[in-house]
Protein backbone atom coordinates (compact mmCIF):
# COMPACT_ATOMS: atom_id res chain seq x y z
CA UNK A 1 0.00 0.00 0.00
CA UNK A 2 1.06 3.80 -0.76
CA UNK A 3 1.86 5.25 2.56
CA UNK A 4 -0.24 8.13 4.12
CA UNK A 5 1.90 11.57 5.23
CA UNK A 6 1.32 13.51 8.11
CA UNK A 7 -0.97 16.72 6.80
CA UNK A 8 -0.18 20.20 7.93
CA UNK A 9 -2.97 19.96 10.46
CA UNK A 10 -1.74 17.22 12.37
CA UNK A 11 2.05 19.49 12.26
CA UNK A 12 0.52 22.64 13.46
CA UNK A 13 -0.98 20.50 16.93
CA UNK A 14 2.32 19.08 17.27
CA UNK A 15 4.58 22.35 16.67
CA UNK A 16 2.14 24.19 19.11
CA UNK A 17 2.35 21.50 21.97
CA UNK A 18 6.48 21.37 21.53
CA UNK A 19 6.80 25.19 21.03
CA UNK A 20 4.94 25.52 24.75
CA UNK A 21 6.94 22.67 26.18
CA UNK A 22 10.15 24.31 24.97
CA UNK A 23 9.18 27.62 25.42
CA UNK A 24 6.56 28.04 28.45
CA UNK A 25 4.69 30.36 26.14
CA UNK A 26 1.91 30.53 23.46
CA UNK A 27 2.96 29.98 20.13
CA UNK A 28 1.31 33.29 17.76
CA UNK A 29 1.97 32.23 14.53
CA UNK A 30 3.27 29.58 12.10
CA UNK A 31 4.48 29.70 8.44
CA UNK A 32 3.61 26.60 6.69
CA UNK A 33 4.99 25.92 3.18
CA UNK A 34 5.56 22.55 0.99
CA UNK A 35 7.70 20.37 -0.29
CA UNK A 36 6.99 19.71 -4.04
CA UNK A 37 7.23 17.24 -7.02
CA UNK A 38 8.55 18.30 -10.51
CA UNK A 39 6.22 16.19 -13.26
CA UNK A 40 8.70 17.55 -16.11
CA UNK A 41 10.78 20.15 -17.24
CA UNK A 42 14.73 18.70 -15.14
CA UNK A 43 17.48 20.51 -14.95
CA UNK A 44 16.79 23.29 -17.07
CA UNK A 45 15.49 25.71 -14.80
CA UNK A 46 18.84 27.37 -14.71
CA UNK A 47 18.81 27.15 -18.57
CA UNK A 48 16.15 29.53 -19.15
CA UNK A 49 13.73 26.08 -19.52
CA UNK A 50 10.23 25.28 -19.08
CA UNK A 51 9.40 23.53 -15.44
CA UNK A 52 6.07 22.03 -14.41
CA UNK A 53 6.14 21.23 -10.78
CA UNK A 54 3.03 21.00 -8.47
CA UNK A 55 3.32 21.44 -4.38
CA UNK A 56 2.98 17.90 -2.37
CA UNK A 57 0.54 17.64 0.63
CA UNK A 58 4.07 17.29 2.94
CA UNK A 59 4.93 20.50 4.81
CA UNK A 60 7.57 22.52 7.10
CA UNK A 61 6.19 24.62 9.69
CA UNK A 62 7.75 27.17 11.67
CA UNK A 63 5.91 28.03 14.22
CA UNK A 64 6.97 30.72 16.95
CA UNK A 65 6.46 34.52 18.78
CA UNK A 66 8.23 37.26 19.30
CA UNK A 67 10.38 37.17 22.57
CA UNK A 68 11.04 40.94 23.23
CA UNK A 69 14.67 40.49 23.02
CA UNK A 70 17.80 40.82 20.33
CA UNK A 71 18.00 37.11 20.28
CA UNK A 72 16.41 34.09 18.10
CA UNK A 73 16.08 30.96 19.60
CA UNK A 74 15.08 28.20 16.76
CA UNK A 75 14.48 24.12 18.10
CA UNK A 76 14.43 21.74 15.18
CA UNK A 77 12.18 19.10 15.39
CA UNK A 78 13.63 16.77 12.52
CA UNK A 79 15.94 13.90 13.58
CA UNK A 80 17.79 14.21 10.54
CA UNK A 81 18.71 17.52 11.26
CA UNK A 82 22.53 17.72 11.77
CA UNK A 83 23.68 18.85 15.44
CA UNK A 84 22.75 20.74 17.29
CA UNK A 85 19.22 21.33 16.90
CA UNK A 86 18.68 23.73 19.34
CA UNK A 87 20.14 27.16 18.48
CA UNK A 88 20.42 30.72 19.41
CA UNK A 89 21.79 33.51 17.28
CA UNK A 90 21.56 37.59 17.38
CA UNK A 91 19.20 39.40 15.19
CA UNK A 92 20.92 40.56 11.94
CA UNK A 93 21.00 44.23 12.69
CA UNK A 94 23.00 43.73 16.16
CA UNK A 95 24.94 40.81 14.29
CA UNK A 96 25.60 39.95 10.95
CA UNK A 97 24.85 37.05 10.08
CA UNK A 98 27.23 33.83 8.45
CA UNK A 99 26.70 30.34 7.33
CA UNK A 100 28.49 28.04 9.60
CA UNK A 101 27.22 24.42 11.36
CA UNK A 102 24.36 23.22 11.86
CA UNK A 103 23.84 22.81 8.10
CA UNK A 104 20.13 23.29 8.81
CA UNK A 105 20.37 26.35 9.88
CA UNK A 106 21.59 27.91 7.31
CA UNK A 107 18.78 28.18 5.52
CA UNK A 108 16.75 29.78 8.33
CA UNK A 109 19.82 32.27 8.47
CA UNK A 110 20.19 32.94 5.26
CA UNK A 111 16.09 33.85 4.70
CA UNK A 112 16.34 36.14 8.51
CA UNK A 113 19.26 37.65 6.55
CA UNK A 114 17.68 38.68 3.60
CA UNK A 115 14.53 39.56 4.71
CA UNK A 116 16.35 41.97 7.23
CA UNK A 117 18.32 43.34 4.53
CA UNK A 118 15.31 43.79 1.95
CA UNK A 119 11.77 43.76 3.84
CA UNK A 120 11.81 44.93 7.52
CA UNK A 121 13.94 44.73 10.52
CA UNK A 122 13.25 41.12 11.96
CA UNK A 123 12.70 41.19 15.64
CA UNK A 124 14.12 38.68 18.09
CA UNK A 125 11.63 35.61 18.53
CA UNK A 126 11.57 31.88 19.48
CA UNK A 127 10.40 29.42 17.00
CA UNK A 128 10.08 25.50 16.57
CA UNK A 129 10.57 23.69 13.07
CA UNK A 130 8.91 20.42 12.43
CA UNK A 131 8.62 19.21 8.48
CA UNK A 132 6.64 16.15 6.35
CA UNK A 133 9.09 16.22 3.82
CA UNK A 134 11.35 14.07 3.54
CA UNK A 135 14.90 14.57 3.44
CA UNK A 136 17.33 13.79 0.99
CA UNK A 137 14.93 13.09 -1.25
CA UNK A 138 14.80 15.21 -3.86
CA UNK A 139 11.62 16.71 -2.63
CA UNK A 140 12.66 19.99 -2.11
CA UNK A 141 12.64 20.21 1.58
CA UNK A 142 15.35 22.61 1.85
CA UNK A 143 12.95 24.91 -0.40
CA UNK A 144 10.03 24.41 2.02
CA UNK A 145 12.36 25.30 5.22
CA UNK A 146 13.06 28.11 3.49
CA UNK A 147 9.51 29.52 2.65
CA UNK A 148 7.72 28.67 5.54
CA UNK A 149 11.01 30.43 7.19
CA UNK A 150 9.75 33.80 4.76
CA UNK A 151 6.34 32.88 5.93
CA UNK A 152 6.79 33.12 9.56
CA UNK A 153 8.69 36.31 9.16
CA UNK A 154 5.93 38.10 7.01
CA UNK A 155 3.48 37.47 9.51
CA UNK A 156 6.11 38.69 12.81
CA UNK A 157 6.17 41.57 10.98
CA UNK A 158 2.91 42.04 9.09
CA UNK A 159 4.28 42.26 5.99
CA UNK A 160 2.09 40.07 4.17
CA UNK A 161 1.32 41.90 0.71
CA UNK A 162 4.63 41.34 -0.60
CA UNK A 163 5.24 40.00 -4.34
CA UNK A 164 5.09 36.43 -4.50
CA UNK A 165 8.11 36.49 -7.09
CA UNK A 166 10.02 38.54 -4.66
CA UNK A 167 9.07 36.44 -2.05
CA UNK A 168 10.08 33.22 -4.22
CA UNK A 169 14.02 34.66 -5.63
CA UNK A 170 14.82 36.07 -1.87
CA UNK A 171 14.07 32.33 -0.73
CA UNK A 172 16.48 31.25 -3.60
CA UNK A 173 19.23 33.86 -2.93
CA UNK A 174 18.88 32.29 0.51
CA UNK A 175 19.97 28.69 -0.19
CA UNK A 176 22.45 29.79 -2.98
CA UNK A 177 24.49 32.41 -0.30
CA UNK A 178 23.94 30.24 3.02
CA UNK A 179 23.88 26.89 1.81
CA UNK A 180 26.29 27.27 -1.05
CA UNK A 181 23.40 25.20 -3.52
CA UNK A 182 23.61 27.02 -6.99
CA UNK A 183 20.08 26.04 -7.71
CA UNK A 184 17.61 27.57 -10.04
CA UNK A 185 14.09 29.34 -9.12
CA UNK A 186 11.78 26.30 -9.46
CA UNK A 187 11.33 24.68 -5.31
CA UNK A 188 11.20 27.84 -4.66
CA UNK A 189 8.64 29.09 -6.64
CA UNK A 190 6.30 26.04 -6.47
CA UNK A 191 6.38 26.48 -2.90
CA UNK A 192 5.37 30.16 -2.55
CA UNK A 193 2.50 29.72 -5.68
CA UNK A 194 1.33 26.33 -6.01
CA UNK A 195 -2.31 25.81 -6.17
CA UNK A 196 -4.04 22.94 -5.02
CA UNK A 197 -4.96 20.30 -7.84
CA UNK A 198 -2.68 22.40 -10.50
CA UNK A 199 0.43 22.27 -11.04
CA UNK A 200 2.34 25.31 -12.00
CA UNK A 201 4.35 25.80 -15.34
CA UNK A 202 7.56 28.35 -14.80
CA UNK A 203 8.64 29.96 -17.80
CA UNK A 204 12.79 30.33 -16.37
CA UNK A 205 13.62 32.75 -18.85
CA UNK A 206 11.25 35.23 -17.81
CA UNK A 207 10.11 34.28 -14.78
CA UNK A 208 6.04 33.94 -15.20
CA UNK A 209 4.37 31.32 -13.56
CA UNK A 210 1.02 29.66 -15.21
CA UNK A 211 -1.39 27.53 -13.47
CA UNK A 212 -2.11 23.99 -14.91
CA UNK A 213 -5.44 22.32 -14.13
CA UNK A 214 -4.81 18.75 -13.18
CA UNK A 215 -8.39 18.33 -14.35
CA UNK A 216 -10.96 16.31 -12.49
CA UNK A 217 -10.34 13.08 -14.82
CA UNK A 218 -9.42 11.04 -11.40
CA UNK A 219 -8.50 7.58 -13.55
CA UNK A 220 -4.71 8.41 -13.26
CA UNK A 221 -2.75 9.72 -10.73
CA UNK A 222 0.82 10.50 -9.59
CA UNK A 223 2.63 8.42 -7.57
CA UNK A 224 5.90 9.27 -5.90
CA UNK A 225 8.52 6.44 -5.52
CA UNK A 226 11.25 7.08 -3.40
CA UNK A 227 14.38 5.08 -4.04
CA UNK A 228 15.04 5.76 -0.39
CA UNK A 229 18.43 6.46 -1.70
CA UNK A 230 20.12 9.20 -0.72
CA UNK A 231 21.43 12.16 -3.21
CA UNK A 232 24.42 13.14 -1.56
CA UNK A 233 26.13 13.52 -4.72
CA UNK A 234 23.94 15.85 -6.10
CA UNK A 235 25.45 19.04 -4.79
CA UNK A 236 28.88 18.41 -6.19
CA UNK A 237 27.44 17.23 -9.98
CA UNK A 238 25.08 19.87 -9.76
CA UNK A 239 27.79 23.00 -9.47
CA UNK A 240 29.20 20.96 -12.77
CA UNK A 241 26.32 20.68 -14.63
CA UNK A 242 25.23 24.31 -14.14
CA UNK A 243 29.50 24.81 -15.90
CA UNK A 244 28.72 22.49 -18.92
CA UNK A 245 25.71 24.25 -19.48
CA UNK A 246 27.56 27.65 -19.52
CA UNK A 247 30.50 26.06 -21.37
CA UNK A 248 28.27 25.25 -24.38
CA UNK A 249 26.27 28.44 -24.18
CA UNK A 250 29.71 30.10 -24.51
CA UNK A 251 31.21 28.17 -26.89
CA UNK A 252 27.72 28.44 -29.27
CA UNK A 253 27.82 32.58 -28.54
CA UNK A 254 24.35 32.42 -27.14
CA UNK A 255 22.90 34.07 -23.92
CA UNK A 256 20.25 31.46 -23.95
CA UNK A 257 19.81 27.88 -24.56
CA UNK A 258 16.22 29.50 -25.92
CA UNK A 259 18.17 30.40 -28.91
CA UNK A 260 19.83 26.99 -29.43
CA UNK A 261 17.95 24.62 -31.68
CA UNK A 262 19.03 21.04 -31.94
CA UNK A 263 20.34 22.03 -36.18
CA UNK A 264 22.55 24.05 -34.53
CA UNK A 265 23.81 22.14 -31.77
CA UNK A 266 24.17 19.41 -34.07
CA UNK A 267 25.95 21.21 -37.14
CA UNK A 268 29.68 20.49 -38.02
CA UNK A 269 30.71 23.58 -36.19
CA UNK A 270 29.05 22.97 -32.71
CA UNK A 271 30.60 19.54 -33.36
CA UNK A 272 33.63 20.48 -33.68
CA UNK A 273 34.18 22.85 -30.91
CA UNK A 274 32.31 20.98 -28.12
CA UNK A 275 33.21 18.04 -26.07
CA UNK A 276 31.07 14.88 -26.37
CA UNK A 277 29.89 15.85 -22.76
CA UNK A 278 28.85 19.10 -23.60
CA UNK A 279 27.23 18.09 -26.66
CA UNK A 280 24.62 15.89 -24.70
CA UNK A 281 24.41 17.97 -21.53
CA UNK A 282 23.27 20.69 -24.27
CA UNK A 283 21.18 18.10 -26.08
CA UNK A 284 19.09 17.31 -22.54
CA UNK A 285 18.63 21.09 -22.25
CA UNK A 286 17.05 22.08 -25.91
CA UNK A 287 15.10 18.21 -25.73
CA UNK A 288 13.52 18.72 -22.33
CA UNK A 289 12.47 22.36 -23.06
CA UNK A 290 10.71 21.33 -25.88
CA UNK A 291 8.96 18.23 -23.89
CA UNK A 292 8.16 20.23 -21.03
CA UNK A 293 6.18 22.70 -22.97
CA UNK A 294 4.42 20.34 -24.89
CA UNK A 295 4.07 18.25 -21.87
CA UNK A 296 2.06 21.10 -20.08
CA UNK A 297 -0.22 21.39 -22.98
CA UNK A 298 -1.40 17.49 -23.13
CA UNK A 299 -1.92 17.97 -19.40
CA UNK A 300 -4.13 21.04 -19.97
CA UNK A 301 -5.83 19.13 -22.91
CA UNK A 302 -6.19 15.66 -20.20
CA UNK A 303 -4.08 13.71 -22.79
CA UNK A 304 -2.68 11.49 -20.21
CA UNK A 305 -1.03 9.48 -23.20
CA UNK A 306 1.05 11.53 -24.73
CA UNK A 307 2.28 13.07 -21.16
CA UNK A 308 3.27 9.84 -20.07
CA UNK A 309 5.57 9.22 -23.67
CA UNK A 310 6.97 12.85 -22.50
CA UNK A 311 7.81 11.18 -19.16
CA UNK A 312 9.76 8.46 -20.84
CA UNK A 313 11.72 10.24 -22.95
CA UNK A 314 12.75 12.70 -20.61
CA UNK A 315 14.08 9.96 -17.64
CA UNK A 316 16.54 8.64 -21.03
CA UNK A 317 17.60 11.61 -21.51
CA UNK A 318 18.42 12.32 -17.75
CA UNK A 319 20.30 9.00 -17.77
CA UNK A 320 22.14 9.25 -20.99
CA UNK A 321 22.51 12.62 -21.98
CA UNK A 322 22.63 14.54 -18.78
CA UNK A 323 23.95 11.54 -16.94
CA UNK A 324 22.50 12.48 -13.20
CA UNK A 325 20.41 9.10 -12.80
CA UNK A 326 21.60 6.13 -10.53
CA UNK A 327 20.94 2.23 -11.37
CA UNK A 328 18.06 2.57 -8.65
CA UNK A 329 16.11 5.01 -9.89
CA UNK A 330 16.96 3.69 -13.36
CA UNK A 331 15.79 -0.15 -12.32
CA UNK A 332 12.39 1.71 -10.86
CA UNK A 333 11.46 3.89 -13.75
CA UNK A 334 12.40 0.94 -16.01
CA UNK A 335 10.00 -1.52 -14.26
CA UNK A 336 7.58 0.97 -13.87
CA UNK A 337 6.77 1.80 -17.46
CA UNK A 338 6.82 -1.76 -18.26
CA UNK A 339 4.07 -2.37 -15.70
CA UNK A 340 0.31 -2.33 -17.56
CA UNK A 341 -1.70 1.09 -16.38
CA UNK A 342 1.46 2.99 -16.12
CA UNK A 343 1.72 5.76 -18.88
CA UNK A 344 4.85 6.87 -17.90
CA UNK A 345 7.59 6.96 -15.28
CA UNK A 346 11.16 9.47 -14.46
CA UNK A 347 13.00 10.40 -12.41
CA UNK A 348 12.24 13.79 -10.48
CA UNK A 349 14.39 15.97 -8.85
CA UNK A 350 18.30 16.50 -9.38
CA UNK A 351 18.74 12.85 -9.06
CA UNK A 352 21.46 10.25 -8.04
CA UNK A 353 18.93 8.89 -6.05
CA UNK A 354 15.81 10.52 -4.40
CA UNK A 355 12.45 9.50 -6.18
CA UNK A 356 10.96 8.85 -9.25
CA UNK A 357 7.51 10.14 -10.42
CA UNK A 358 4.94 7.92 -12.41
CA UNK A 359 1.55 8.57 -13.83
CA UNK A 360 -0.28 5.43 -12.74
CA UNK A 361 -4.13 3.99 -13.92
CA UNK A 362 -5.35 4.21 -10.45
CA UNK A 363 -7.04 0.62 -10.61
CA UNK A 364 -3.69 -0.42 -10.83
CA UNK A 365 -2.32 1.10 -8.56
CA UNK A 366 -1.17 -1.50 -5.80
CA UNK A 367 -0.66 -3.69 -9.05
CA UNK A 368 2.08 -1.24 -9.36
CA UNK A 369 3.56 -0.76 -6.02
CA UNK A 370 3.73 -4.75 -5.43
CA UNK A 371 5.60 -5.19 -9.13
CA UNK A 372 7.87 -2.36 -8.65
CA UNK A 373 8.96 -3.88 -4.78
CA UNK A 374 9.27 -7.43 -5.78
CA UNK A 375 11.91 -5.84 -8.92
CA UNK A 376 13.49 -3.75 -6.99
CA UNK A 377 14.43 -5.87 -4.13
CA UNK A 378 18.15 -5.71 -4.34
CA UNK A 379 17.85 -1.98 -3.79
CA UNK A 380 17.08 -0.14 -0.31
CA UNK A 381 13.25 -0.68 -0.22
CA UNK A 382 11.24 1.42 -1.62
CA UNK A 383 8.34 3.90 -0.28
CA UNK A 384 5.33 5.02 -2.50
CA UNK A 385 2.75 7.88 -2.35
CA UNK A 386 -0.11 9.05 -4.07
CA UNK A 387 0.39 12.89 -4.46
CA UNK A 388 -2.21 15.23 -5.21
CA UNK A 389 -1.83 18.94 -6.10
CA UNK A 390 -1.68 21.12 -2.61
CA UNK A 391 -1.65 24.19 -1.85
CA UNK A 392 1.29 26.66 -1.61
CA UNK A 393 2.69 28.45 1.10
CA UNK A 394 -0.15 29.46 4.06
CA UNK A 395 0.11 32.04 6.78
CA UNK A 396 -1.45 31.05 10.38
CA UNK A 397 -3.04 32.86 12.91
CA UNK A 398 -2.57 31.07 15.98
CA UNK A 399 -3.92 33.58 18.31
CA UNK A 400 -7.36 31.34 19.01
CA UNK A 401 -5.76 28.02 19.20
CA UNK A 402 -7.18 25.04 18.61
CA UNK A 403 -9.53 27.63 16.02
CA UNK A 404 -6.72 28.58 14.07
CA UNK A 405 -7.37 30.28 11.18
CA UNK A 406 -5.18 30.91 7.44
C1 LIG B 1 17.17 20.93 -7.52
C2 LIG B 1 17.28 22.43 -7.69
F1 LIG B 1 17.14 23.07 -6.49
C3 LIG B 1 16.24 22.96 -8.70
O1 LIG B 1 16.45 24.33 -8.90
C4 LIG B 1 16.29 22.17 -10.01
O2 LIG B 1 17.39 22.58 -10.79
C5 LIG B 1 16.29 20.66 -9.76
O3 LIG B 1 17.29 20.28 -8.81
C6 LIG B 1 16.54 19.87 -11.02
O4 LIG B 1 15.49 20.07 -11.93
O5 LIG B 1 15.95 20.60 -6.92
Amino acid sequence: MATTVENAHDLLKKGYTLYEQTFNAKPQWAGCAPGRVNLIGEHIDYNDGYVLPMCLPVVTVVIGSRNNSNSIHIYSDSEKADNPRDIQFDVPSVKKLTPGSPKWANYVKGVVNIFNDTVAKVPGFNAVVLSSVPMGSGLSSSAALEVATYTFLESLTDEKNLKLTDKALACQKAETDFAGVPCGIMDQYVSVMGEEGSALLIDCKTHEARHIPLGDDHHYVFLVINSNVSHELSSSEYAVRRTQCKTVLDKLQRVSFRDVSLKSLADKKSQKILTDAEYKRGHHVVTEIDRTYKGAHALKEGDFETFGKLMNESHDSLRDDYEVSCKELDDISHCAQSIPGVLGCRMTGGGFGGCAIALVHKDHLNDVIAKVKVHCVNNPTPTFFVSTAYQGATHVSLAEWPHYHY
